[in-house]
């Protein structure tokens, strides 16, 4: 322990703390805008290149200014975080900042919700007294999930480390020298022209509008307001737990039936749920589980269903790609039954139909261009965007979301179990796999619905699972940087597995890149995570064979899950 002085407060600290550690836990806040802490996947950004965290310390021989993110506290320290010098520090390092930031905040894409804005609006920074060069990189727009707009990058390095050190991508590094430094690419080369796997964490954590997604807002209201298009919506799992926040409720806070209703609201002429999908992923994948248990393809089998983990797997393991699942993804299986199933029901032409997803994630928008994933010339997803971009949406046609009444989804595309919502969250893809698989292969009791080994935030869950007298080991992990240590293994050989889940975001989709901003407070992600397992609970079905809508579409269309059809329609192949 280490006794020391905090605005003239004696406090006890830890050794090894940093003041600003120390002081937070005291009681005294001290604004910090590069440094970012993320507990839960052991996440750190600490470059000291903001100095906006400067506190004022004496050790016995005169006081001097020092980053608090960077300084470790010491028997005897008397430290000041908000004497004038301190605070004059902070504002003429804003100042300097502001000085090269374009000023566009009134239709920036991330005002009121910027954390550059709320420092300075906190900091009592109400002009710039210095004016003098300004960097001008342009704006990438290249890559279909996420824009770059170097000129807003306040290098604060959050997108680097987080895609080097929990990703393992390595897309960013600092480029050019002196006042032209910016993070980016090597040779600041368009992001489409990189690995980068949209996996969009980049985004959840840069300050600014540097990192955003390409916003689909105005070609989705193009699509509603042309006559001759019948335009349906689906929502993501992940979405209904978080989309709430936007409208100022709590994190946690489960909207189904006002997101529905809003979705109406909005114009489309059906809103359908992608859960439906992930029944029919699940009828679909468990089937591919078996057979590949009883000798035919390779063990462990992967699922397949978060493109940012599909394009990670395609650049860096190429000699791997008979491993992962050839199911499509949820909302892409539902977008190939709505022009198919759907279009054939309602007598529509499928050129007619646009499909929209609501989606948690800005890799999807890269998913839904890839052309093996379109059926007779037409895409099976048209347009893609975050719940960021639909409560946007919301907000242009002055719905006022949080008091609409609730509403139900439309069918036959609508009807979901809890094996469904629970893909929202790490490792529930691989349980409700498990649902079905056992319930098939003769264990329909209580014990096989919930698997709680393969829960939580831990990077790699194992759980040895004994379903109807099968022996299965089965592993979930999140962040790609997990992904990668797994693979290596199997690769090895070091260790088998017969199921893994992978999930680029950490967390799984709750806290995917295009959900609202959590601003560091990963709290928010574990509230996410509970709304979710709180759906599941609160289902009657909670298997996804026991949906009756997707016992129907079998019967009536289908045939059997891996049937030739299922096959045409449901399952794609990857390309290195
Ligand atoms: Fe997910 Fe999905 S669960 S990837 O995590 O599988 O984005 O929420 O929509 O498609 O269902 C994201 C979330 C989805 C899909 C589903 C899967
Ligand atoms: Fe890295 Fe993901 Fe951002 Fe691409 S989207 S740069 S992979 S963090």
């Amino acid at each position: 322990m280490v006794k020391l002085k905090i605005n003239g407060i004696e406090v006890e600290a830890q050794n090894g703390e940093t003041i600003l550690e120390a002081s937070r836990r005291s009681g005294f806040d001290i604004p910090t805008l590069c440094h970012l802490q993320l507990h839960d996947m052991d996440y750190e950004n600490r470059p000291v290149s903001c100095r906006i965290c400067m506190v004022e310390v004496d050790e016995g021989r005169g006081s001097r200014l020092v980053p608090s993110c960077d300084t470790y506290v010491k028997e005897g320290m008397d430290i000041s975080t908000d004497s004038r010098r301190a605070v004059n520090s902070r504002r003429t390092t804003m100042e300097l900042m502001l000085s090269n930031h374009p000023k566009d905040c009134l239709f920036c894409d991330r005002s009121t919700n910027c954390d550059l804005q709320t420092l300075a609006h906190e900091l009592n920074v109400r002009r710039v007294r210095y004016e003098g060069k300004r960097s001008n990189f342009g704006i990438d727009e290249t890559s279909l999930s996420i824009v770059k707009n170097l000129d807003k990058c306040i290098l604060c390095r959050r997108c680097e480390s987080i895609c080097s050190n929990v990703q393992t991508v390595d897309i960013y590094s600092a480029v050019n020298r002196g006042f032209d430094t910016v993070i980016a690419p090597a040779f600041n080369a368009p992001l489409h022209e990189t690995e980068c796997t949209f996996c969009g964490q980049c985004v959840s954590v840069c300050p600014t509008a540097a990192l955003t997604e390409i916003n689909n807002v105005d070609k989705v209201w193009n699509a509603l307001y042309d006559e001759g298009k019948y335009v349906v919506v689906q929502t993501a799992p992940a979405v209904r737990v978080a989309v709430a926040e936007e409208f100022g409720a709590e994190p946690g806070t489960v909207s189904t039936g006002q997101m529905v209703a809003a979705l109406r609201r909005l114009g489309f002429d059906s809103v359908f749920d992608t859960n439906w999908g992930a029944d029919l992923t699940i009828m679909e994948e468990a089937n591919e589980v078996l057979q590949r248990l009883n000798g035919k393809g390779r063990l462990p089998i992967l699922t397949s269903c978060c493109p940012a983990w599909v394009k990670f797997i395609e650049h860096n393991f190429p000699d791997m790609l008979d491993v992962p699942s050839t199911c499509k993804s949820p909302h892409e299986m539902f977008g190939s039954m709505t022009k198919t199933y759907f279009a054939e029901k309602m007598n529509i032409d499928p050129k007619d139909i646009v499909v929209v997803s609501v989606m948690p994630c800005v890799a999807k928008k890269y998913e839904s261009a890839r052309p093996e994933l379109t059926h007779e010339g037409h895409s099976d997803v048209d347009y893609v965007i975050t719940t960021r971009e639909f409560a946007r949406m919301v907000k242009e046609a002055g719905i006022h979301y949080l008091d609409l009444a609730e509403e139900e989804f439309d069918n036959p595309l609508g009807e979901s179990t809890g094996a469904a919502q629970i893909f929202g969250a790490t490792g529930g893809v691989l349980e409700a796999a498990l649902r079905t698989a056992a319930a098939w292969l003769g264990d329909e009791s209580d014990a096989t619905l919930d698997f709680e080994g393969v829960r939580g935030f831990e990077g790699v869950k194992e759980a040895n699972i004994s379903v109807a007298g099968h022996d299965l080991k089965v592993a979930a992990a999140h962040g790609l940087g997990n992904a990668r240590r797994l693979l290596e293994a199997v690769r090895e050989g070091s260790t088998h597995y017969d199921v893994i889940e992978i999930m680029a975001c950490p967390g799984g989709c709750i806290a995917g890149g295009g959900q609202p901003y959590h601003h560091g407070d990963r709290g928010i992600i574990k509230k996410r995570m509970e709304a979710t397992y709180s759906i599941d609970k609160s289902k009657k079905i909670r298997r996804s064979n026991d949906n009756p809508d997707i016992k129907k579409i079998y019967e009536e269309f289908l045939g059997e899950p891996g049937s030739h059809k299922a096959h045409e329609l449901l399952h794609t192949h990857y390309v290195d």
